[in-house]
């Protein structure tokens, strides 16, 4: 059947106000870009007629600013799920303007599958091959693309020229039987190939492609400050600490890391120390650093689910494919995040907190309790299922007038029971095999800021007995706080009749 190529434009008018629309790609890498930002063009001419338009979507992960922003910027989503990064979408959801469910990245695709999503009409998947018989190849992400083309009613591709066709190859599109016929899924290490380099669909559901040559895109990362490389540094300390001791195999166990600094330069840390024997990769976003471990041959292999990379690195992999190619697989985010594969491969997982909580609770999500920063992601689809799980924070945050370590979490997101080992730039607090008052010394001698240890030490010498030492009435004092005067250094616990 022949491809009908058309604008971005025209692809636009196959979107209708109030449908479901799924995208491909997972963060920026991968997303769709031109179709995105046509239908907020219509979405805006609509509203200018007093007509309503908005839709319901679907991603992998955040996307580009071509997608989230544009789309946020003219009021156009209704309904959005999962992960998003975006600060023009940020303030519709704590507005709530639009509605968000945050959930497991993981398990976005059964979900939609199993139907309690509702309906997806519409599929935009950005390729850099499509064929007459339906077969399309993402390009540097994948995300929940195999599942919202096959749901969908219409598939809409955007061809981008700026990745190679050549690309075929690094893709593996698995998707696994829904219950009561699934088996295992057959990953038994990260370079395991059990799917597809392509996604096959009905290619009568393909009703347009639209050809771009959009950048990526991707942003470079920030200079590496001094919290971030102490962090960084302390991570690959306590790992080869914990290979010596026997608790890690001398082959060493596949790394999972989050997005950002703090994962590039844990990375860069562990790269550096020649005691960690080259490593494999099963995590959600082969960052920078990856691909300049891979290079020196630090990492043998990276599975994830995006090539979440500046625009150089990009550039970089697409000249020298020959060589990156069969060390790279890209996979749908259910295959990459999948808590069965983590929990087989014997992760080390290593994410971000927000805030913690002196028992080892993480809020990696919503600031001071209520303000959405950007949602789960697939920390918790790593976090339970892995061998080690890790969550890194900078002490403080805001010139040190928050502390990222308080007496309670505002929002949890982790439990204690989920969190063994958490790390600042000042040292690491092992979780494993301690009580919750066990924990709150380790964490408070060695990972909180100086200035606000003693403020914890009294919190918990307030004479509330049992098992975890809470004080109901003052676990929040550090919060109130910092809204009433800005700064959590202010904290009195005499004050405010809060009991001793
Ligand atoms: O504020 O943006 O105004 O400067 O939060 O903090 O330290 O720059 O850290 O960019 O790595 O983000 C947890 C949000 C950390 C992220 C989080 C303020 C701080 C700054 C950002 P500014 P940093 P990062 C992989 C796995 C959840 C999902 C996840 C995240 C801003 O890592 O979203 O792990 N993780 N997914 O000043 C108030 C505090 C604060 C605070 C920091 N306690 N209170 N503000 N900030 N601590 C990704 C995917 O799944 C795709």
């Amino acid at each position: 059947m022949a491809l009908k190529f058309m604008t971005a434009e025209e692809a636009a008018l196959f979107v209708h106000h109030d449908e479901n629309v799924g995208f491909g790609g997972f963060t920026p890498a991968g997303c769709p870009k031109s179709v995105p930002t046509a239908i907020a063009k219509r979405a805006a001419e609509e509203h200018a007629k007093g007509n309503p338009f908005q839709i319901g979507m679907f991603t992998g992960a955040s996307t580009g600013n071509s997608l989230d922003g544009e789309l946020s910027r003219v009021k156009a989503i209704k309904f959005r799920t999962p992960y998003q990064s975006n600060k023009d979408l940020r303030t519709l959801l704590n507005a709530r303007e639009t509605h968000y469910y945050d959930l497991h990245l993981s398990e976005l695709a059964q979900n939609l599958r199993y139907g309690f999503l509702g309906k997806v009409d519409v599929a935009i998947i950005e390729a850099c091959d499509v064929t007459e018989s339906g077969e399309i190849v993402p390009t540097c992400g994948v995300g929940i693309a195999p599942t919202i083309c096959r749901l969908a009613d219409r598939i809409i591709v955007e061809l981008n020229r700026k990745h190679p066709k050549e690309l075929r190859g690094m893709h593996d599109i698995y998707e696994p039987a829904d219950p009561p016929y699934r088996r295992e899924i057959p990953i038994y290490t990260p370079s395991d190939r059990i799917g597809t380099p392509y996604i096959k669909v009905d290619p009568s559901k393909i009703v347009a492609v639209v050809e771009t040559d959009i950048e990526n895109e991707g942003s470079p990362f920030a200079p590496l400050d001094d919290v971030t490389m102490a962090i960084g540094r302390n991570v690959a300390d306590f790992l080869v600490h914990e290979m010596k001791a026997g608790r890690i195999p001398k082959e060493f166990v596949p790394l999972q890391s989050g997005v950002g600094n703090v994962a590039n330069a844990v990375l860069g840390c562990m790269g550096e120390n020649k005691v960690i024997p080259a490593f494999n990769v099963y995590t959600e976003v082969i960052q920078d650093a990856v691909i300049k471990l891979m290079e020196e041959g630090r990492v043998t292999f990276a599975s994830g689910c995006s090539l979440t990379v500046s625009n150089e690195v990009i550039n970089k992999i697409y000249a020298n494919l020959s060589f990156f190619k069969d060390k790279i697989l890209l996979r749908p985010q259910e295959i990459s995040n999948n808590p069965e594969i983590a929990r087989r491969l014997g992760l080390v997982t290593i994410n971000t907190a927000l805030e913690a909580d002196i028992f080892g609770n993480i809020n990696s999500t919503h600031v001071s309790g209520t303000r959405m920063m950007n949602g789960i992601g697939g920390s918790g689809d790593f976090t339970r299922a892995g061998m080690l799980s890790v969550f890194t924070t900078p002490s403080t945050a805001k010139d040190g007038k928050i502390s990222s370590i308080v007496p309670m979490v505002s929002h949890l997101d982790h439990s204690e029971h989920s969190v063994k080992i958490l790390i600042t730039e000042y040292g690491v607090a092992d979780l494993r095999g301690t009580s919750p008052i066990q924990r709150a010394h380790a964490i408070i001698d060695n990972c909180v800021h100086p200035d606000y240890r003693p403020l914890l030490r009294e919190y918990l010498q307030q004479g509330i007995k049992g098992h975890t030492p809470h004080n109901l009435k003052n676990c929040f004092a550090f919060h109130e706080e910092l809204a009433a005067s800005g700064d959590m250094h202010n904290v009195d616990w005499s004050r405010d009749n809060r009991p001793k």
